[in-house]
């Protein structure tokens, strides 16, 4: 079985300015840079025959290129927080995107979960029982003029994702072009 997901790689600049970001923030484990990416399909754990049916499915795909914008942190999860993010600002071309590679995904056979589409790059991933909430809360709102981009989404890329206990490791598996 393999895990794994379709998501938008970003750019180095991009990727450093949420470095700074993180690094502004009081994050125990941010999520290392390599690992910086905006989902747009969660496939979860598939035998290979089955992920190689999406990776067909996703070739097929065709959608324009587009620019996106990331903007604003914030947390998901209440009581307590889950993660911490970077968001986006709303985008029709991403949405439609992310619409077609669901239906994608599961026209192939994957089962991919019907939640709404928050785009969103994670930053870190909070441990409860360390997390100061109060500072880290004070530390978003002194973040909440991050910007970063707009910058040119030329394609989209499928990872398998490998957790360990020292993280998660993600390999490309292959890169799907958008249309200019
Ligand atoms: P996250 O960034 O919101 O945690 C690799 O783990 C990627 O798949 C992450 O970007 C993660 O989203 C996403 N992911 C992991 N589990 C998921 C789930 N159950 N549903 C949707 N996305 C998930």
């Amino acid at each position: 079985m393999i895990r794994a997901f379709a998501a938008i790689p970003l750019p180095d600049e991009t990727r450093a300015a949420l470095g700074l970001a993180q690094a502004a923030l009081p994050l125990a484990r941010p999520v290392p840079p390599e690992n910086l990416h905006l989902t747009l399909a969660f496939l979860g754990e598939l035998p290979e025959p089955l992920l190689e049916e999406v990776h067909f499915a996703f070739s097929a795909v065709h959608a324009a290129g587009f620019d996106l914008t990331l903007q604003g942190l914030g947390m998901f999860g209440t009581h307590p927080p889950r993660s911490v993010h970077a968001g986006v600002v709303e985008n029709a071309a991403l949405r439609h995107l992310q619409a077609k590679l669901e239906q994608a995904a599961r026209g192939a056979g994957a089962r991919v979960e019907r939640r709404r589409f928050t785009p969103h790059v994670t930053l870190a991933y909070l441990n409860p029982r360390t997390t100061d909430l109060p500072r880290l809360e004070r530390a978003l709102a002194g973040g909440a003029g991050f910007r970063a981009g707009p910058f040119p989404v030329t394609g989209f890329t499928l990872f398998r994702s490998d957790l360990s206990r020292g993280g998660a490791r993600h390999t490309e598996l292959a890169r799907y072009p958008l249309s200019a």
